[in-house]
């Protein structure tokens, strides 16, 4: 019988498995195969620090991104500020991007790890290197996918990127709290010592690891600038891992999805089908341009990162409620693209966005009519909405009040 199960289980774990033979101890290895001074548990321990509030902001920024893409019953997600999305998102991208340089450097300086000797020890040991295999390949994972999304390059991922990229955070999360726990101690340790011993060597290394974090930063620094320049103007010159262009584009707008590429052509007979509490009707150009217009400044921010501002004109969500005999301030508005196919075709407007005076159905971009790439004859625009939810080329509009 086992007296302390959890003493019994703890050395059992802990227990040295057997030594491969010596024979395989060859190439990377060797003992001392690694010589680099420069790598040291203060400068994995300061990385770690960097990539560790990196990634918490990014996942968290993620994470409420698409909670507002696919809003739980709980889940609020208000109309005001009208830039707030636009912030979250900016930083979800910068620092993921941020990641690149950081989990580079992180990796290099830990790499030698990888061919420790013995390579199992223990299974504890080896329960510890398969849980940090985890994480490296969901950092990789989350990193690469999501620059091959702002890249808008498809082709390496068979997978829908949303879907995987959603999933895999969880993983790199969960991953990363494991780590967390277990390195917290050499973490501290490494980042409070300051060993009188070897103090000539210790200055000199301390010297050229500061001009490692010092290019790490500045690599780090320079992807968040050329990032923020796909939404700041005056640094959208520069262009690293953030390939938009503020400015660029019909009527001088970034556009995501053509109306080539999503097979709508402009039908002289359009007629925007209005469904509520009211029944159905049906208005044309003419009849939506009678109606009381609007001007509104808001911008489109896309989830990959990028986000101009634009002045549109149109009419008002709420007064379209109205008049399909729904209530405007508790209406919720299911709005239908003429586009066929495509996941962008549908989204839902939550009463908060459809109550605001803000939210447009936009047939104008500043003085002129809407350009078929923006979304003419009708779309979307509300305050404080992801772009993938500003669905452009209108056909149908079905109001939804509660009971
Ligand atoms: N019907 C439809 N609407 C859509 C899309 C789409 O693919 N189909 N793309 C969305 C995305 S991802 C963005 S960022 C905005 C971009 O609007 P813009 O092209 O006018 O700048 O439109 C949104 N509206
Ligand atoms: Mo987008």
């Amino acid at each position: 019988m086992v007296r302390d199960p959890d003493r019994w289980l703890t050395r059992r774990l802990r227990a040295p498995l057997p030594a491969p033979p010596a024979a395989l101890r060859r190439g990377p290895l060797r003992a001392g195969a690694f010589p680099s001074a420069l790598r040291s548990e203060r400068l994995t321990s300061q990385l770690g620090v960097a990539l560790g509030v990196a990634f918490g902001v990014c996942f968290l920024t993620g994470l409420l991104s698409h909670l507002i893409q696919h809003p739980p019953g709980w889940f609020f997600w208000p109309s005001r500020p009208v830039w707030l999305y636009r912030v979250t998102q900016g930083l979800h991208v910068a620092t993921g991007l941020t990641c690149v340089p950081l989990l580079g450097v992180k990796l290099w300086s830990v790499y030698p790890r990888l061919f420790a000797w013995p390579p199992l020890r223990s299974i504890a040991h080896a329960a510890e290197r398969a849980a940090v295999a985890a994480l490296v390949a969901a950092a990789l994972f989350q990193v690469v996918s999501g620059v091959l999304n702002i890249a808008r390059w498809y082709a390496p991922m068979p997978f829908f990127f949303t879907t995987g990229h959603y999933w895999v955070a969880w993983l790199a999360i969960g991953a990363l709290l494991v780590h967390v726990g277990v390195q917290l101690p050499v973490v501290r340790a490494a980042l409070r010592r300051r060993a009188a011993a070897d103090r000539d060597r210790r200055a000199a290394a301390d010297r050229r690891r500061r001009a490692l974090l010092t290019g790490v930063a500045a690599a780090a620094g320079l992807i968040t600038l050329t990032t923020a320049g796909q939404t700041v103007r005056p640094l959208a010159g520069l262009g690293l891992l953030a390939p938009r262009r503020p400015g660029t584009g019909p009527q001088g707008l970034l556009v995501n999805k053509t109306a080539a590429a999503a097979g709508v052509v402009a039908d002289p007979g359009y007629r925007l089908v209005l469904a509520g509490p009211a029944g159905e009707t049906s208005l044309d150009l003419e009849a939506l341009n009678a109606m009381p217009q609007h001007t509104v400044h808001l911008p489109i921010a896309c989830v990959e990162g990028w986000s101009q501002g634009a002045t549109w004109g149109g009419v008002r969500l709420r007064d379209l409620v109205t008049m399909a005999g729904g209530d405007p301030d508790r209406a919720t508005v299911l709005v239908e693209s003429l586009e066929r196919r495509g996941r962008y075709r549908v989204s839902t407007v939550p009463p908060e966005h459809v109550r605001d005076p803000l939210t447009l159905i936009a047939l104008r971009l500043g003085r002129e009519v809407l350009h078929p790439d923006h979304g003419y004859p009708a779309r979307l625009i509300a305050p404080n909405r992801p772009g993938v939810l500003q669905t452009k080329w209108i056909e149908r509009l079905t109001v939804r009040t509660p009971r």
